[in-house]
């Protein structure tokens, strides 16, 4: 399993605001880097003084960490990291972010609250909105950065449609609500808090200036965040007694607002999701260090951040990064399952197959937006180049044990030469059983590994000279013999090699295309189930826009609504434009190895990437898994496109 958190003992500062430029703390962002598990990240943002530090507390579950101020000036200053082990799931690590409190008067830098705010929105996959008293028009309007998240946010470099964009990236919502005193009716009718959230964001009628600012606000919070949740809180102690909450004990608190926050905590716990990036990757520490990076550096440089360009700058380092992990993890299993020399080829084979399966795996559960199949090629190559190093080290160490083994029996043949023992009378036969006596022992010796016969093959040919020195015909022929044996030794075992490692080229061509294609497979899922959350929620949205009698933004959800649903149809002809794909894969790669067979040759490395993984990666790419803008532009100007049989055009 990945690292765990390291123990935190107190939240650190992540980004600090000072007089409004914003900057990251190394110490924090080392701390993030160690961090190798799926963050579930959750981020706390409202009005200042109103208790959202105590609330995080409560979220760590410890009396104290994010530091309280007791009195009116604010206390948070920037955003506070605090990295914990998940209290529910195991594996996973629970980063909490506080932030530092909208609308302080004492700031005069009315952006940075802005920066703040869209900062832990782009970090989190959680937003927590903490606000005090009831959701009145008031509070409402304390919420207007939402309406000016266009200005701070693009999600793609090009062809950004927000409205439609910022529902695929943005964390889910949770609003609470603190000193809540009201009772949660409508006239009669009891309500639960989410329908009192929804009545709060119902759009407001009347056609005036006012009534629109309004109605921007609600209808922003109910296009850009699908999942809204409202917890509301009653005060948690006494007024004398709230300065000096932490010291409190907990039967000190008031037992509505300890059911209430309990609630508040357990639903987090169980429910706030993994952080993922676009394509479903799951974010670990070091992703969210590189994007916290990139998001302040164009902030701090006057510009917008952008999702899809910080992701690829990133994907960059990472993916290289999951290539030189995936070797070090192919080179590790092969130095720990390899005893050099091996007995045969294909021993050292099946260990190679085991441990490019697993840095296969690896490589991909780390890399993403690897679209070109850039990284994934180059990972190709190089297992390619550190298997050779090992088959290499692996003859290098059977020539040694061969020659050392040839040498050691051969001792007493050469003191008989010395000896002049067979040139003497008798002395053909003498040398006939001594080599015999050679052959047969050097046969029993183990471990002499893939280059047994090939080394004496050479040992043999080396004594040609023997015959002539000893002047016998005999041993002449007799060398010959054995020489021509031992030749036809090394061919049988050539030939097995050739064989085998063909074999075990085509097996590793078809473990990359296998876990590729179940890579590709899960991305167009995610893809499809992702476009079809998106389109339920903005359903739910045209649904309510009727109800509620607004026809003119009704139509225009619905115009949103068609043009999912186009990009949505284009992706299921391209999944099954895909498993086309990998049945033309599948026979190519079958005539490839046939040709090879008939050819009797191997596939160099760079003529293997070439054919193999680049033939693979062309053709995934040019499936292009995931319409960009500009197809679905493309498709919605095109008035004859028929959607109408689509299953949810229903609407
Ligand atoms: N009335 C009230 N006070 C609270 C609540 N929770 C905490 N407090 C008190 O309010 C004061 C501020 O609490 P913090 O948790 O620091 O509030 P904050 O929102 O983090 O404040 P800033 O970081 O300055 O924006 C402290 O004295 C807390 O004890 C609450 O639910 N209701
Ligand atoms: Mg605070």
């Amino acid at each position: 399993m990945d690292a765990p958190v390291l123990p935190m003992p107190a939240p650190l500062c992540l980004v600090n605001n000072r007089d409004g430029v914003l900057s990251l703390d190394p110490k924090a962002l080392a701390v993030l880097q160690e961090v190798a598990q799926p963050l579930v990240v959750v981020a706390i943002a409202g009005p200042y003084r109103t208790g959202k530090s105590f609330l995080m507390n409560r979220l760590a579950q410890k009396r104290s960490g994010f530091p309280l101020g007791p009195t009116v000036h604010a206390e948070t200053k920037g955003i506070w990291m605090w990295c914990l082990p998940h209290p529910r799931r195991q594996g996973v690590t629970l980063v909490l972010l506080d932030t530092e409190g909208l609308g302080d008067p004492k700031k005069d830098d009315d952006d940075s609250d802005a920066w703040i705010f869209t900062l832990a929105l782009l970090l989190s996959s959680t937003l927590v909105y903490n606000s005090i008293g009831t959701i009145d028009q008031r509070a409402l309007e304390q919420l207007r950065l939402v309406t000016e998240l266009t200005e701070h946010i693009r999600v793609r470099e090009e062809n950004d449609n927000p409205a439609s964009n910022f529902v695929r990236i943005f964390p889910g919502f949770v609003w609470t609500v603190r000193d809540f005193t009201l009772q949660l009716r409508a006239g009669e009718k009891a309500l639960s808090e989410d329908e009192y959230l929804e009545d709060v964001l119902r759009l407001q009628t009347g056609d005036g200036k006012k009534a629109k600012e309004r109605n921007e606000l609600r209808r922003c919070l109910r296009n850009f965040f699908p999942h809204r949740k409202l917890f509301t809180m009653e005060r948690p102690a006494a007024d004398a007694d709230l300065p000096r909450l932490e010291e409190l004990r907990e039967d000190e608190l008031q037992p509505g607002f300890r059911k209430q926050v309990d609630a508040f905590c357990r639903y987090i716990w169980e429910e706030a999701p993994v952080k993922v990036l676009p394509g479903g990757h799951e974010v670990t520490g070091s992703v969210l260090a590189g994007l916290a990076e990139k998001y302040v550096a164009a902030i701090t440089n006057g510009a917008v951040p952008c999702v899809e360009s910080a992701v690829t700058a990133l994907a960059r380092a990472e993916n290289k990064a999951a290539v030189e992990a995936a070797v070090a993890e192919y080179q590790r299993g092969m130095e720990q399952g390899l005893v050099l020399p091996t007995p045969s080829h294909s021993a050292l084979m099946a260990v190679h197959q085991d441990c490019v399966q697993r840095a296969i795996t690896l490589f991909l559960s780390r890399a993403f937006a690897d679209h070109e199949r850039q990284y994934h090629a180059e990972l190709v190559c190089k297992l390619e180049a550190a298997k050779e190093e090992f088959c290499q080290r692996n003859e290098e160490a059977s020539e040694q044990r061969c020659h050392a083994v040839l040498q050691e029996l051969w001792r007493d043949v050469e003191l008989r030469l010395q000896n002049g023992d067979y040139v003497a009378p008798g002395g053909a036969q003498l040398f006939k059983e001594d080599l015999d006596r050679v052959l047969e022992e050097y046969k029993r010796r183990p471990d002499k590994g893939v280059k047994a016969e090939a080394v004496l093959e050479v040992f043999l040919r080396e004594r040609e000279g023997l015959a002539h020195v000893l002047k016998a015909t005999e041993v002449q022929l007799e060398l010959a013999e054995r020489q021509r044996e031992a030749a036809a030794a090394e061919a049988e075992a050539a030939q097995k090699a050739a064989e085998a490692r063909l074999e075990e080229q085509r097996r590793t061509v078809e473990e990359h295309k296998r876990q590729l294609e179940q890579q590709l497979k899960e991305e167009q899922r995610a893809w499809l189930e992702e476009q079809q959350r998106v389109l339920e929620h903005h359903k739910k949205e045209y649904e309510a826009l009727v109800r509620e009698g607004f026809k003119r933004e009704a139509a225009a959800m619905q115009e949103l609504i068609t043009q999912l649903q186009k990009e949505k149809k284009k992706m299921e002809e391209r999944k099954a434009l895909m498993n086309e794909g990998f049945k033309h894969i599948e026979v190519a790669i079958q005539q490839m190895i046939k040709q090879m067979q008939t050819e009797k040759k191997e596939m160099e490395i760079s003529s293997w990437c070439r054919t193999g993984m680049n033939f693979l990666s062309n053709l995934f790419t040019s499936l292009q898994l995931i319409p960009s803008d500009s197809d679905s532009e493309e498709e919605v100007s095109d008035e004859d496109s028929d959607v109408d049989s689509d299953e949810d055009s229903d609407v």
